[in-house]
Order: structure tokens, then sequence, then C-alpha cells
């Protein structure tokens, strides 16, 4: 259990995920969250991390920093993805545990999982099979971080939990088109299509792949039940549960949008993965659910999209 009172650190609490969970525990009361902005800490730099640790001593450290980005980001800046990530984690979770924080959640991304890993995927499919090569790169800096975080618990009984969420899409998401996710990708271009009265949208790929999706509030109230119910340096899975093909997904939120034009395919653009559904029997059991269903979510997204985004 944590103490309402207990120093948390969310480092990257600008982020779509770190701002959802800084939300979701002010929310349940926490009231001595630590956060830094990006332009007062630079989380690469080892010396910086280590000092802020040093001088603040968080009991608990939530690790929602991270480069993070869609299929054509990942594919095309392998080098940052790896780097980037690799600095961040390393110099966050070492500082974590040189200065003595009790509690530590990493997180993951199930593109570490292997390409044709068995569906749904459970958490012992890690490291079975070959990545997909579009996240390469990534997935083999979220698995360092996992080992790491696994190493701590094994030589130093660090109490240092890793946690895989799905694809994730919600307030404060990239609406970049370069660099954005899909789904984030496909309401502004649904939402431009139909501003502009055009008569197509462009979708990449084949629209076949299958893709689960869960909205970053939901991801944030699991987090928020791990930090105090799980303590385990075995990875869990954080999902939907249900997943759906890119197709049905531009259909859904063209249909949410009111967009009524025709869906073109870009099939010079990479699918990825074939299938990505997370199996979720682990974090059920521990009396989780999500509470968004996809359309709402959707539908509050684009909310949120137009009142900040779209402006
Ligand atoms: O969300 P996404 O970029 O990432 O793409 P991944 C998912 C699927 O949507 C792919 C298709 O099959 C894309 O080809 N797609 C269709 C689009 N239209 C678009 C579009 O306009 N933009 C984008 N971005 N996709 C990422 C990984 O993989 O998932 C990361 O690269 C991370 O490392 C993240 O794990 C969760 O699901 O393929």
């Amino acid at each position: 259990m944590l103490d309402k009172s207990e120093k948390i650190f969310v480092a990257g609490h600008r982020g779509m995920v770190g701002n959802a969970l800084v939300r979701r525990l002010e929310s349940q009361g926490f009231s001595n969250l630590l956060v830094r902005a990006r332009s007062k800490l630079d989380l690469r730099d080892e010396s910086a991390v280590a000092k802020v640790f040093a001088d603040e001593k968080p009991a608990v450290v939530v690790l929602a920093a991270a480069k993070v980005g869609g299929i054509k980001a990942n594919n095309d800046y392998p080098v940052e993805f790896l780097l980037e990530n690799l600095r961040i984690q390393n110099n966050v979770i070492r500082s974590a545990y040189e200065n003595g924080a009790r509690k530590l959640l990493f997180l993951g991304s199930s593109c570490i999982y292997p390409k044709l890993a068995p569906q749904p995927i459970p958490e012992t499919a890690l490291l079975s099979g070959p990545l997909e090569p579009t996240n390469e790169a990534y997935a083999i800096a979220k698995i360092a971080g996992i080992k790491l975080c696994q190493a701590y618990a094994r030589e130093h009984g660090a109490n240092f939990i890793s946690v895989m969420p799905t694809n994730l899409y919600g307030p404060n998401d990239n609406f970049d088109l370069e660099t954005s996710h899909v789904l984030a990708a496909l309401l502004r271009k649904a939402h431009e299509a139909k501003t502009q009265n055009d008569s197509e949208l462009i979708v990449w790929g084949s629209g076949k792949t299958r893709r689960e999706f869960l909205h970053v509030d939901d991801l944030a109230s699991a987090c928020a039940l791990l930090l105090e119910q799980y303590d385990s340096p075995e990875i869990i899975n954080v999902g939907f549960g249900e997943d759906i093909s890119i197709r049905e997904l531009a259909e859904l939120i063209c249909d949410v949008v009111a967009f009524d034009g025709e869906l073109t395919w870009d099939k010079n653009k990479p699918d990825g993965t074939p299938r990505k559904l997370l199996d979720v029997t682990k974090l059920r059991a521990l009396g989780w659910k999500p509470s968004i269903p996809l359309r709402e979510g959707i539908a509050r997204t684009y909310e949120w999209f137009l009142a900040n985004y779209a402006r």
C-alpha cells in the first residue's frame, strides 16, 4: 500500500501517460507528487538525474518518460529510439535504487513481444522469438529496462515492477501525422478531411492488421492499482481485452467524426506486427477491468482534440 503523503516522482508528467497518471493519483488523494519539466531536468543527463534524486529522495517512482512514436517514427529513427530510451531508463532506475526508492513502476510496451507471438499474448512470450523489425530498437530498449528492474530485484531485493501497456490513446496524444500512432493520426485526418470537404482519407497499410486500444485513463487506473497491490518483478500486461482491424478502426473514427468520404489505402506504408492483443488474465485476477469502451474513448479524445489541438 502507498501512503497518501509519500513522495511520488512521476517522470514524464507532460506526456500522455504521465499526465494521466498525475491526474489519477491526485484524484485518489496523493498529495506529494514530484514532477520536473523537461526544461528543468533532462532525463538523458545522468548527473542531472542523480542530483534531483539525491536532493528529493522520492519514495516511489513512476517512469512514464520515454521517446515514443508510431510505426513510421520507430522505423525511421532506430538510433534515437534505442539510445534515448536506454539513457532515460538507465539514469532513472539506477538513481531510484541508489537513493532508496522503495518502489518503482517501469512502463514498457506490447511491442516487446515477438512479431508472431501467440494471441492473446501472455507475459511468458517475452524473448521467445524474433521481434517486429519496424520497432525493434524501441523494443530492445524496453526489454533492457525490464531486465534492469528485474536485476535490481534479484540482486538487491528492490521492489521495481514492469507494466506492459497495449496501444494507448487519449488526451495529450501526439497528433503529428509523421510521428503519431494510428488512432490519433486517423482522428486528425478524418477531422481535416471533413472540414476541407475532401472525398477521401488516406490510411496506411492494408487495413488487415489488428490492434488493441486502451484509453490512457484506464491505463492510469491500472497503474494506480499496481502501485498499491503488485510487488512482483514479473512483467504484467495492461490491455483492453479486445482488438479491432485497422479498417474497422478507420470506419469507427470516420463515424465518430462524421466524415463520410472514402478510405484509400497506402500500401507503400508498413503494416507492422499482424496482430497485437494482450492476455490480461493476470491483471483481471487482481480485480481490474477497463471502464472506457472504444467508441466512447474515441469520442472523448475527439472532444479533447477539438478543444486543444484543432483550435
Ligand atoms: O499505431 P501505429 O503507428 O503503431 O500503427 P504499431 C498501427 C497500424 O496502423 C499499422 C496502420 O499497421 C499502420 O500501418 N496505420 C494506418 C497508421 N494509418 C496510419 C496512420 O495514418 N498513422 C499511423 N501511425 N499508422 C507502434 C510501435 O507500432 O506501437 C511502437 O512502432 C509502440 O514501438 C506502439 O509499440 C504502441 O502498433 O504498429
